[in-house]
């Protein structure tokens, strides 16, 4: 028999699994509801997932989890353009939202099943036998260099490794209380923030939408563990030098985690001077799940990604793919990882699959050293057209595309600068075609056919843009 991915919804306790401002749900209600909508769900190929960051998209998503259907979770404001492709990609059979939620053209045409969130509104079913570990459990889209974006289907196995190998790099336990304002439909909000929780049988508290003061009062009431992407490290720095109250609450978390784009080393020293608190770096991927994270009980030193997971085995390579074995501080190298954490492949994708992996070992394009004592440091990225920007990664060809199709546009290249509080902001280089176009113009187109995160902050008109004898733009060559 398989082992439950989720023990304590099994066992259906009055301990709180997830709170949403004042919407509460404990294990045994949460059950309740889920395996009710589970056994309308059971058979599916793929369910897609409206995912506000809400109580119904937790109850869906573990609903699919408990019928062993995989769950493709759709930003909630994803641009039409996106919105076709993942649905025609993912050819979900059904859609689960919220009731009386008005879903755009390409899920409106889908089967739709309202999600309840009263328990008393539902009888309760028979738990079903667990599915197996190899089952996919998501379809998480995640951008690349050029094209649209990728379906990464995880299985089971790997969020059950993952998060087991990250309860004992943390010591996280049934005990902690997490808190967050995470998006729900990427890894670390949906993933790490919401199945993690419930995989330990503790509890979430979602913010609905970041805030360091939602953080705060959560923190300074029972809250242990906040989860967060370096933006979000960044306000929380200002706020509190603004706000001893809110430091002293952030000074009573047990663990303060970062991850998905590097924390920089003055917001981790500047949060240590003002709450005490240092926070933990980890490093993952759409398609690895977490790879490596600073324990709790171990150094907390600024700028580095800690130590390999338990089970995550990690080498630096070469250009030709040779193992680079240096701890010196010094040999730069790219991450190759292999474990239980890995997907299972891209969806519909074999060749860019094929691309990624080497030997069994997945290529994650991330350039690190290894200090003496073992700890990586990440230092780049090969691909230069794939910007961080807020935590989000946002591949400069997708916009690019979009924004050729502007009829004011001629020609664009799109780069990542340095940004004090994304990390990156996207800047689009346009040659016009005629007069030039509002910067808020193109912004709106990009938010429109793509996501609002993807729309560029900045833009600059050029008569021209570099370019080699190949007619390549030089992007290196672009400046303010
Ligand atoms: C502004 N807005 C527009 C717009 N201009 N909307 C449409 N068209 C336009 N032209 C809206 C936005 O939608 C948003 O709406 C509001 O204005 C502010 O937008 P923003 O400035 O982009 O948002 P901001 O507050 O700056 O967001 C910062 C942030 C966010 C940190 C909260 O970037 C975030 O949530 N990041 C998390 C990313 C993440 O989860 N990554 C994990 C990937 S997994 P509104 O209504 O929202 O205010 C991974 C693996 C790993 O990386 O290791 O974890
Ligand atoms: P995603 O595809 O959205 O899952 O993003 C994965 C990428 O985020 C990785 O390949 C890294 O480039 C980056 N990333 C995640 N965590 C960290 C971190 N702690 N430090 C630096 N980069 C990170």
């Amino acid at each position: 028999m398989n082992s439950p991915l989720l023990p304590e919804l099994v066992a259906g306790s009055d301990r709180t699994a997830l709170r949403f401002a004042a919407a509460e749900l404990t294990y045994r209600d949460l059950n309740r509801l889920a395996s009710h909508l589970a056994d309308r769900l059971r058979g599916r190929a793929r369910v897609a997932v409206w995912a506000t960051p809400t109580m119904e998209t937790c109850v869906a998503v573990v609903a699919a989890l408990v019928a062993g259907v995989p769950v493709v979770p759709v930003n909630p404001k994803i641009g039409e353009r996106e919105l076709t492709h993942v649905v025609a990609d993912s050819e979900p059979d059904v859609v689960l939202s919220a009731p009386n939620v008005e879903l755009p053209g390409p899920l409106a045409s889908l089967a739709r099943l309202p999600v309840q969130v009263s328990p008393a509104d539902v009888v309760a079913t028979p738990t079903a036998a667990e599915p197996d570990g190899e089952t996919p459990a998501f379809v998480v889209y995640t951008s690349g260099t050029t094209g649209p974006p990728k379906g990464v289907v995880l299985p089971r196995r790997a969020l059950a490794a993952n998060l087991d190998a990250l309860a004992e790099a943390w010591g996280w336990t049934a005990d902690d209380v997490l808190v967050h304002g995470l998006p729900l439909f990427h890894v670390h909000g949906l993933i790490l923030g919401v199945v993690g929780p419930l995989r330990r049988g503790g509890s979430l508290h979602h913010l609905g939408r970041f805030s360091s003061s939602g953080v705060g009062t959560e923190l300074a009431r029972e809250a242990t563990m906040l989860f967060g992407v370096p933006t979000m490290y960044h306000r929380l720095v200002a706020d509190c030098a603004d706000d001893p109250a809110l430091a002293a609450a952030v000074g009573r978390a047990r663990l303060l985690v970062s991850g998905s784009a590097a924390l920089p080393a003055t917001d981790h020293a500047r949060l240590a001077e003002l709450t005490g608190q240092r926070v933990v770096e980890r490093y993952g991927m759409t398609e690895t799940l977490m790879n490596c994270s600073v324990r709790a009980d171990g150094d907390r030193r600024p700028g580095t990604v800690g130590l390999p997971l338990p089970g995550v085995d990690l080498r630096l390579v070469d250009d030709s793919g040779t193992p680079v074995g240096a701890l010196d501080g010094e040999t730069v190298g790219e991450i190759e990882v292999r474990g239980p954490n890995l997907f299972l492949g891209y969806l519909n994708r074999p060749d860019a699959t094929a691309e990624v992996m080497r030997d069994g070992w997945f290529r994650t394009g991330d350039m690190a050293v290894r200090d003496p004592d073992g700890y990586v440091r990440i230092v780049g990225r090969r691909a230069t057209d794939l910007i961080k920007s807020g935590g989000y990664k946002i591949g400069a060809g997708e916009i690019e595309n979009v924004l050729l199709e502007h009829p004011g546009v001629a020609e664009v290249a799109v780069t990542g600068e340095p940004d004090a509080d994304l990390g990156e902001r996207i800047v689009a280089w346009v040659v016009p075609a005629g007069p030039a176009p509002s910067a808020e113009d193109l912004a709106d187109h990009v938010a429109r056919l793509l996501a609002p995160h993807k729309r560029p902050r900045v833009v600059r008109f050029r008569e021209s843009l570099p370019r080699n004898e190949m007619g390549k733009v030089l992007k290196r060559a672009l400046d303010g």
